[in-house]
C-alpha cells in the first residue's frame, strides 16, 4: 500500500525498491555502517517531500533524509527497514544576488555547485570542505559542517539566513527572503542546524555569502612533535590576520596520501607533524608576513610556500585526501572530536597510545583543524561492530574536557555518548523537543537518541 502510495507521488522511476538500485543509498561513506531500505525515494520538489512525508507518517514507517551520503557517523543510512528520501533532485541554485552578497539553493545541490554560482558573481561560500563535490547544502546544514574555514567564517549555521523544510506529518515551513537582522521569535532554521535529519527535512536554504579573496599562500612545515606544531599554529593565528585555515597531520597520515593519491612530498626533510597554514586578503598580498612569519620558527628545509593555484593545490591534497587514503587501507573507526588548544598536543600523542592499549594491533592516524582544537582520530584494524577503540578514545576526549563530536555529529556512532558528554538534563531537553516537531519519531530514529517505537 504504502509502495504504491509512494510510486504516485515521485514517479515509478524515482521509488526505487530494487535491491541493486538500493544499495548504493544502503551503505555510508567509510563502509562501516549499513542497513536495507524499505524503499528509496526520490521527489523532485517540496509538495513532492510534504507528500511523502505525509504518507510515511500515516503508515507509520520511519524516514532516513539522505543528501550526499558522505557523512561519517552512520546518520544518513538506513537501520532496516526505512524509506531512504533522497534530496538529490532538489539541485536548484538561484542566481546569487550580488548586491547582498546572497543565494538560496535546494537542499539537494552539491557545495562545489553553490561555490561555482557564488564565485561567478565574484563571492565565495564561508564553508570549504573536501567532500565538496557530493555533499550537500542541506546535508550540511544538518549536520551543521564545519571544514576548513571555521576559524575565519564558522560553520554552516553562521551562514544560513533562511530556510524552508517539511515537517514529519508534511507541514511546510519556508522563512527564506534571507534577511541578516531577523529578530521574529525562536531561531527555527538555526535549529535546524545540526538536526541530522531528526527534527524536518530540509529542502530549500538562503545562504550569506563571503568576499573572495584577490590573494592566497599556503604553506606546509615540518616539527619534532606535536607540540611545537601546535605551539607554531597558535602565534601564526596571533601573528597574522589573514589565517583562512590551520590543519595538522602526521608524517603516517601523509605516507598513505603519497601511496593512495599519488601526491608528492611538500620537501625531502621527513618530520613527525607537519602544519598546513593557509593566508588570504582582498587587500594587500599576505605571502611576506607568511614567509616572515615561517622563518622565525627556525624550521630548516622543512617548509613550503605557494601562491599559485597548482601549487597551493598540490599542497592542500597533502591534507584534504587522508580520508580517501585511510579508506583505501580498510574500513575506519573515525573519532571526530574536539579539545581546548591547550589539550591538544596532549590529545594527538595519547590517542594512539589509548588505541594500541585497548587494541594493541590497531593503527591510528590522526589529523585535523588544530585551529578549531578539532581532532580527528582514524583507527585501522578493529572489526566495524567493535566499540574498544571508540569508547577508549571517547573517555581521553571528556577526560581532557572536550566535545565527543566536533563537526560530523553524532549520527549512529555516538549516540551512547551523546548523554555522557552533554548530561542527562540536556539531552531530556532535546528529547523534548524532538517529541514537540515529530512526536510519532519517524524522522531518522536511532539518530542522536536511542529509538523508540513508531507512535
Ligand atoms: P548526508 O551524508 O547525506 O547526511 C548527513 C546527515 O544529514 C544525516 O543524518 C542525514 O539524515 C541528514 N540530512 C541530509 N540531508 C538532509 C536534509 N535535506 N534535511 C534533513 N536532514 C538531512 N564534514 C565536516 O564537517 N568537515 C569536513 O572537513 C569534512 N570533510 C569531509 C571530507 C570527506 C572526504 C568526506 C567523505 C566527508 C567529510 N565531511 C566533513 C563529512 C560530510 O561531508 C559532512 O557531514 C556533510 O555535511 C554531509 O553532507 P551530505 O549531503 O553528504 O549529507
Ligand atoms: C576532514 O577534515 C574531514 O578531512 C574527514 O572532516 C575527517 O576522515 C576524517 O576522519
Ligand atoms: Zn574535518
Amino acid at each position: 500500500m504504502i509502495v504504491e502510495a509512494l510510486r504516485e507521488i515521485v514517479g515509478d522511476r524515482h521509488c526505487l525498491t530494487d535491491a541493486a538500485l538500493r544499495a548504493s543509498y544502503e551503505t555510508d561513506w567509510t563502509r562501516r555502517f549499513s542497513g536495507s531500505a524499505f524503499a528509496v525515494v526520490r521527489p523532485g520538489s517540496t509538495d513532492e517531500v510534504a507528500a511523502v512525508l505525509a504518507a510515511c507518517a500515516s503508515a507509520r514507517v520511519g524516514v532516513v533524509p539522505q543528501g550526499g551520503n558522505t557523512g561519517l557517523v552512520g546518520g544518513s543510512v538506513p537501520r532496516g527497514g526505512e524509506v531512504v528520501l533522497s534530496l538529490l533532485r532538489l539541485n536548484a541554485v538561484g542566481d546569487v544576488d550580488a548586491d547582498a552578497g546572497e543565494v538560496t539553493a535546494g537542499a539537494g545541490a552539491t557545495l562545489a555547485s553553490v561555490q561555482a554560482a557564488a564565485r561567478s558573481a565574484g563571492w565565495e561560500v564561508g564553508v570549504d570542505l573536501g567532500a565538496r563535490d557530493s555533499a550537500t547544502i542541506g546535508g550540511m546544514v544538518a549536520t551543521n559542517a564545519g571544514g576548513v574555514n571555521v576559524l575565519r567564517h564558522g560553520p554552516m549555521r553562521r551562514q544560513l539566513l533562511g530556510f524552508e523544510a517539511v515537517l514529519a506529518d508534511g507541514t511546510i515551513l519556508r522563512r527564506l527572503p534571507g534577511m541578516p537582522k531577523d529578530n521574529t521569535g525562536y531561531n527555527l532554521g538555526g535549529l535546524l542546524a545540526g538536526s541530522e535529519g531528526t527534527l524536518a527535512v530540509i529542502t530549500q536554504l538562503r545562504l550569506r555569502l563571503v568576499p573572495r579573496l584577490s590573494h592566497r599562500a599556503v604553506a606546509v612545515a615540518g616539527f619534532a612533535d606535536a607540540a611545537s606544531a601546535v605551539a607554531a599554529a597558535a602565534r601564526l593565528r596571533r601573528e597574522l590576520g589573514s589565517v583562512l585555515a590551520l590543519e595538522l597531520f602526521t608524517d603516517p597520515g601523509m605516507e598513505l596520501v603519497m601511496r593512495h593519491a599519488a601526491v608528492a612530498a611538500p620537501f625531502s626533510a621527513r618530520r613527525p607533524v607537519y602544519l598546513l597554514v593557509e593566508v588570504g586578503s582582498d587587500e594587500a598580498d599576505p605571502t611576506d608576513g607568511l614567509v616572515a612569519t615561517l622563518e622565525t620558527l627556525d624550521l630548516g628545509d622543512a617548509a613550503a610556500v605557494a601562491t599559485d593555484p597548482g601549487g597551493r593545490h598540490r599542497l592542500w591534497q597533502l591534507r584534504e585526501r587522508h580520508t580517501e587514503a585511510v579508506n583505501a587501507e580498510g574500513v575506519p573507526h573515525k573519532l571526530d572530536v574536539s579539545v581546548p588548544l591547550g589539550r591538544y598536543a596532549e590529545m594527538v600523542e595519547r590517542a594512539p597510545m589509548v588505541v594500541a592499549a585497548v587494541a594493541p594491533n590497531a593503527r591510528t592516524i590522526v589529523y585535523g583543524h588544530v585551529g578549531d582544537g578539532n581532532v580527528h582520530v582514524n583507527v585501522l584494524g578493529p572489526a566495524s561492530e567493535d566499540e574498544a577503540v571508540d569508547d577508549a578514545v571517547l573517555e581521553l576526549v571528556l577526560e581532557l574536557g572536550g566535545s565527543v563530536s566536533a563537526e560530523h555529529g553524532i549520527g549512529v556512532a555516538k549516540v551512547a555518548w551523546l548523554v555522557r558528554d552533554r548530561g542527562a538534563a540536556a539531552v531530556s531537553a532535546m528529547r523534548a523537543i524532538k517529541d514537540a516537531w515529530d512526536p510519532q519519531g519517524i524522522l531518522n530514529p536511532g539518530v542522536l537518541f536511542t529509538p523508540r517505537q513508531l507512535g
